[in-house]
């Protein structure tokens, strides 16, 4: 078990946290406040306030302010810009130890994820945007109308910064997520009020710190704490707010998308998934791909957008695959995330426990069959077994839904007709993965399966130069690679005539 660094215990020592609000530290107006909880052992590690809409409004015009023209941020040359994220980046390494342990403490991931996705995953994303901020670039045009008097013309695009982006974060992956939204905002030259989730405030306001550090000009990156119905809709109604980015629940996500059309403000939304993988018969190393399959839906506890929780397997080899797979979940060490040796640890919340539970026992009464795992394990803490049930065809509503959990269900498949109508039949369309050594089938599949993100042979794994994002009801617009840095900027048509 590894010690809690000097840095975090002097940051819990705080006990009550306000709001990071034009560098520095803001107590806010409201009364209210979150308590924030270890799933590992239910013990309180901090308080945190709810925004109010006085609260939002000032971290809104800290951040326009930040963003007038002639502010040190948009006067700034994009190299200095990237020196900025590139040194946000080395301080997200140098102290990815403290993110580590306080994204597990208030999470209740394992240590050695949120040491690589999130500590890790943001370094790496702020670092790679730091690379963009030099690369932002419009065109030249030929224009098909001829000007007026046979005069000459130039036109051309410009790239320009959208304005003060609201970051909506869920609690799965705190750091990263707000990594994937808040540095390619920072590069496009906008600036940023993150919201995190009332689960897993803490760490946003670490990173706060540390962007100050970085040499961030003050009200560039704000963090206001709170709640989705106060502080969430605060923010994303506010008429200053130039674009939205959200990842969180379709529920969510429908209601931010209806308030962002109120102020037509721009929104992207990355929401839930119910991803499936598919596994062929002819597997030349069966082991690798019921580990590649666990690892797809048992990573983070379940608790991923693109975790693969239908698992279609080719009829000859159902028996055999689901075997493997079941063995893979009875032999896991479920434990707390500071447990080096633990391969699975608590879900996030008491709340989130009872709903993944909710959804094992409606499994039962749909007629689906649980193979293993359903029990709580622990008395103190949010654990759960993983889980695994097998159904005849889609028709369970765990198979539908989202559970968000260690929840698997395998449903057998004839032929590629077969496997591509069943994983289709959804209306979610995240992520696929398909487990085939046969190329021509690979590319087939690839070419008809709605969904944004396919890996063959793999679990889906995020990279930076990776746009991600969803089909259908799993969201709208790309994060990450190059799509990510333009979705926080605005064209502009220019058309010179001389
Ligand atoms: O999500 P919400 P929750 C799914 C997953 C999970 C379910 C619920 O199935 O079980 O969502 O989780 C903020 N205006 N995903 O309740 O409500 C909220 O404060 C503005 C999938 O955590 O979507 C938080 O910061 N903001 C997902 C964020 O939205 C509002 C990851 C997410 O909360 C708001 C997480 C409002 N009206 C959950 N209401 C993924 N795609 O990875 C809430 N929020």
């Amino acid at each position: 078990m590894p010690t809690i660094t000097d840095q975090l215990s002097q940051f819990l020592a705080k006990k009550d946290h306000t709001h990071f609000i034009n560098g520095q530290y803001h107590a806010g107006e409201g009364e209210e406040q979150i308590t924030v909880i270890n799933p590992a052992n239910e013990e309180v590690i901090g308080q945190v306030a709810v925004g109010t809409k006085a609260d939002v409004h000032q971290a809104v015009m800290a951040a326009k302010k930040a963003f007038q023209h002639d502010s040190p941020w948009r006067t700034m040359s994009p190299d200095d810009r990237g020196k900025i994220l590139y040194r946000f980046a080395e301080l997200i390494e140098l102290h990815s130890e403290t993110i580590a342990q306080l994204v597990t403490l208030e999470n209740g991931k394992l240590i050695k994820d949120s040491r690589s996705s999130d500590a890790g995953g943001a370094a790496k994303t702020f670092r790679y945007y730091a690379g963009w901020t030099t690369k932002i670039e419009g065109e030249t045009l030929d224009l098909s109308q001829p000007q007026k008097g046979g005069r000459q013309n130039f036109a051309f695009t410009r790239r320009e910064p959208i304005g003060v982006v609201a970051a909506i974060v869920p609690w799965n992956f705190p750091v990263s997520i707000a990594s994937w939204k808040v540095a390619p905002a920072l590069a496009a030259g906008c600036t940023v009020v993150l919201k995190p989730s009332e689960e897993t405030p803490l760490s946003a306001l670490l990173l706060a710190e540390l962007a100050m550090e970085a040499g961030m000009p003050a009200g560039v990156f704000n963090v206001v704490t709170g709640d989705g119905k106060t502080t969430g809709a605060a923010l994303t109604a506010h008429p200053e707010v130039k674009k939205i980015t959200f990842t969180g629940s379709t529920y969510t996500g429908k209601i931010i998308g209806k308030t962002a059309m109120d102020n037509v403000t721009g929104v992207s939304l990355e929401l839930g998934g119910k991803s499936p993988a598919i596994v062929f018969e002819d597997q030349i190393d069966f082991e690798a791909t019921a580990k590649g399959v666990a690892a797809g839906i048992f990573r983070n506890q379940g608790q991923v957008c693109v975790a693969g929780s239908r698992v279609y397997i080719q009829k000859k080899v159902f028996d055999k695959v689901l075997t493997d797979i079941s063995h893979i979940a009875q032999k896991m060490n479920i434990s707390h995330g500071f447990d080096e040796t633990a391969d699975i640890g608590p879900l996030v919340s008491k709340g989130h426990l009872k709903k993944v539970c909710g959804y094992i026992e409606k499994g039962q009464q749909d007629g689906a069959t649980l193979i293993t795992g359903g029990k709580t394990p622990k008395e103190k803490g949010y654990y759960l077994q993983p889980t695994i049930f097998s159904a005849p065809d889609n028709r369970p509503s765990i198979i539908e839904e989202e559970i968000f959990g260690p929840v698997l269900a395998a449903i057998p498949f004839d032929d590629l007709e077969d496997a591509l109508q069943k994983a289709n039949d959804s209306q979610m369309g995240l992520a696929a993965t398909i487990w085939t050594k046969d190329i021509s089938k690979a590319i087939k599949m690839i070419d008809r399966l709605e969904a944004g993100v396919v890996y063959v042979n793999s679990p889906v794994r995020s990279d930076p130069n990776l746009p991600l994002g969803g089909y259908k009801q799993s969201g709208i617009g790309r994060e990450l690679g190059k799509t990510g840095v333009y979705n926080y900027t605005t064209l502009k048509s220019v058309n010179i005539v001389f």
